[in-house]
């Protein structure tokens, strides 16, 4: 049995060796799910034959209101299928969990590549579980592919996180586009804590739009970063650095200490310049190590009380519903995008107008007239 798919997505016409045709794992058997049951290691004959029973809307819900992880993983798997009868009985499961939905404090983590994101989850979360939560560790990543999923890749960085009954990993959905991945991200994170999870932590690393993606579904954002004074601070876009709710220069251990803490007051200096992400917050650079888990419980203390200000004074749920009606229009925006570009004749006339542009025999917003208007004649049919 092949255990890769092509995604529903991929045109049948589509060639193996064209980027998009990529594949899918198939189901949730191991380590794709984040939980430990890989059975690799023992020979075929000695493993039970593994049937699946279909699970009822009623069975999910159930399961996921136990906290059953297999179960979890499953709707989870739902909410990430590009079927549509996935997606039909994805969404009756989240309708009949959202009342248990909205608990946990969100918290998206990002930074380069090689930042420490990966080590600081596996340290922080340790530490949230020994105070008795229950973490949920997801990760938004648009590049990401089956077999290098960024958490997927990291699972090592993740040792004692990964196997601990109350700590759930979940890799990025593949493929697709950051729409389609932001969606199940979201959903995936709602039927976390509809399951009991305590704190959400959403990694992505910093490539195109996805720290906007997880701004958008987390309550607090944090960026992780590096010393390396001037050239480091150059590098990092004064966009991301307006989305955190705090800038932590990671690495403040050893040799490294003086500089991190050099770092921190340069981010804070810089920091003056910017609009905080969040009002009624101040946002600031602070020193962590996820080797030495200095600065980790104070990171933790900071969080939360940016949790219980924003209660207070009301920032925190206005967040929320803003996030909310912002998912909304997203997805509609979505919609609208993929019932154009996926429409039958507007493909077919697509290459034409492009070409008359080129060649330069029609403005651009000609061209966009002329297909919106073909779009329109479509809708009347
Ligand atoms: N000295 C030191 N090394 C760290 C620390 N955090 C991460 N590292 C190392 O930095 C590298 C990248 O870490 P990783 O967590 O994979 O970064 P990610 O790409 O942002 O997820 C690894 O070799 C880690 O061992 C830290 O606090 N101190
Ligand atoms: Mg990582």
């Amino acid at each position: 049995m092949t255990d890769t798919y092509r995604p529903d997505w991929v045109p049948n016409d589509a060639k193996e060796t064209e980027t998009f045709a990529s594949r899918v794992m198939r189901g949730v058997d191991e380590m794709h799910d984040g939980l430990m049951t890989s059975t690799k290691h023992l020979a075929p004959s000695v493993l039970p034959v593994k049937r699946r029973k279909k699970l009822t809307v009623a069975d999910y819900v159930r399961g996921i209101e136990q906290g059953d992880r297999v179960i979890l993983s499953r709707a989870i798997t739902l909410v990430e299928s590009n079927n549509p009868d996935h997606f039909a009985i994805a969404q009756q499961v989240l309708q009949s969990v959202l009342s248990r939905t909205g608990n946990a404090l969100r918290i998206g983590i990002t930074g380069v590549p090689g930042a420490g994101k990966s080590s600081i989850i596996e340290a922080f979360g340790n530490m949230l579980i020994e105070a008795g939560l229950k973490v949920a560790v997801l990760a938004v990543d648009p590049t990401s592919q089956v077999t290098k999923g960024s958490i997927l890749g990291d699972k090592t960085r993740m040792e004692t996180l990964t196997k601990h009954p109350n700590a759930y990993i979940r890799p990025s959905p593949a493929g697709g586009t950051l729409g389609g991945v932001a969606r199940k991200s979201r959903e995936t994170m709602l039927l976390c804590e509809a399951a009991g999870y305590d704190v959400i932590l959403v990694e992505t690393v910093g490539v195109g739009q996805s720290e906007v993606t997880v701004r958008s579904m987390v309550d607090f954002f944090m960026l992780i970063v590096l010393t390396g004074a001037g050239d480091e601070l150059q590098g990092i876009k004064k966009g991301v650095m307006e989305l955190a709710d705090a800038i932590v220069v990671n690495k403040a251990d050893g040799d490294n200490l003086k500089r991190a803490q050099i770092a921190r007051s340069d981010y804070n200096r810089m920091l003056h310049y910017i609009r905080p992400a969040t009002e009624q917050w101040e946002t600031k650079a602070y020193t962590c190590s996820a080797v030495t888990k200095s600065g980790l419980l104070e990171l933790w203390e900071l969080i939360q009380t940016f949790a219980v200000q924003g209660k207070e004074n009301g920032v925190f749920y206005k967040r929320r519903q803003n996030q909310s009606l912002q998912w909304v229009r997203d997805m509609i925006d979505e919609h609208l995008h993929n019932l154009f570009f996926n429409n039958i004749v507007i493909q077919g006339r697509m290459g034409e107008v492009e070409e008359a542009v080129l060649a330069g025999n029609m403005s651009e917003s000609q061209a966009v007239q002329e297909l919106v208007s073909v779009f329109d004649q479509t809708l009347l049919k």
